[in-house]
């Protein structure tokens, strides 16, 4: 089994090319769930939500999130009633939240929420939510504390960033099934997501990121910093509140202590040094996901990543 810890669209975008090269039902997703949230009264859980749809072949090609063929009717009746709408619930997608609001309510955990609903959506890749209980990313900003939505929705992150805390994350325990499977898998992939927002609440978790640093397997991640900048999204402003370098080697940095190999763009072949240099083995590839090819390509690419021998890091030496 392949255990993937991912979160926001680059995570759903690459689980899309991975799905295509290895069998569903030996795939396991780590989610994060730093940036769910309640919305008219609804739980929503954006990035379960992307990997669910992007398995199911629904996530919205044109926004990354979301589904295919939507449409936004009761969105514009919520509006006329004087409800918030600058987090955008389409009708279909109001289905998955309606649902899984419903089995919460009912004394169900995320977990089983998220079972059952990949379930019906025929999905054989086990989806995880990181944890069951409740974590919540905060952005301090310059406008003051927002949740991950206000940041990144609301203010369209064009606002300073000064620091992000993970509420919740040192009374959290790992999921059912989470430790289990990063120690029992065959190779261990960190998406190319954002390394604070949306693989800092994983690893915040505790014993998740120990169980990382003891697995057998290896564990491979891809940048999402591509050139010195983020190829989508505020992870470069979000790393350098971190104290981090906006850089491939900034995220191999992010992830050292438990890191093996990291997957970077061709484009910063220049860097590698930096990051062997940190005792994690540098692979350049191809990692900009235009086309479903180009998917697939960086899908195969993780995967010889992972299996390579000449790869072995220091940390996997014998
Ligand atoms: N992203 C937006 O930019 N605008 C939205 O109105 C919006 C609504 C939304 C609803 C459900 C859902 O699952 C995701 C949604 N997203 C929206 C995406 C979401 O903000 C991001 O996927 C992640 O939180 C980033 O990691």
């Amino acid at each position: 089994v392949i255990v993937v810890l991912t979160g926001g669209s680059g995570g759903a975008t690459f689980v899309q090319g991975l799905a295509e090269v290895v069998p569903a039902r030996e795939l396991t997703l780590l989610v994060n769930t730093g940036d769910d949230l309640l919305w008219w009264g609804l739980h929503v859980s954006p990035d379960i939500d992307s990997i669910t749809y992007a398995l199911a072949g629904l996530l919205s090609r044109e926004r990354g999130w979301g589904m295919e063929d939507e449409s936004f009717r009761c969105l514009e009746m919520m509006q006329r009633y004087g409800a918030e709408t600058w987090f955008q619930l389409g009708d279909r997608d109001l289905a998955l939240h309606l649902t899984r609001t419903r089995m919460l309510a009912a004394g169900k955990t995320l977990s089983q929420a998220t079972r059952e609903i990949t379930a019906r959506l025929g999905i054989a890749a086990t989806v995880l939510p990181a944890t069951d209980d409740r974590v919540e990313t905060i952005v301090s900003t310059a406008k003051g504390d927002l949740t991950f939505q206000e940041f990144f929705v609301r203010e369209r992150w064009q606002v300073e960033v000064r620091g992000v805390r993970i509420e919740g994350a040192e009374r959290a325990r790992p999921a059912p099934g989470v430790l289990q499977a990063i120690a029992a898998a065959e190779a261990v992939v960190l998406a190319p997501s954002n390394p604070i927002t949306s693989i800092g609440p994983i690893l915040a978790v505790p014993g998740i990121r120990e169980a990382l640093r003891q697995t057998p397997a290896r564990v491979v991640a891809v940048s999402p910093i591509v050139g010195g900048a983020a190829v989508s999204g505020p992870a470069g402003a979000l790393m350098a509140c971190q104290g981090l370098p906006v850089s491939a080697a900034g995220v191999a940095k992010a992830y050292r202590d438990f890191l093996n190999v990291l997957v970077m763009d061709t484009r910063d072949t220049g860097e590698t040094a930096k990051v062997d240099a940190l005792g994690v083995k540098a692979h350049c590839a191809a990692t900009i996901m235009t086309s479903a090819e180009d998917k697939v390509a960086l899908a195969c690419a993780v995967l010889a990543a992972a299996t390579t021998p000449d790869l072995a890091s220091r940390r996997a030496a014998p």
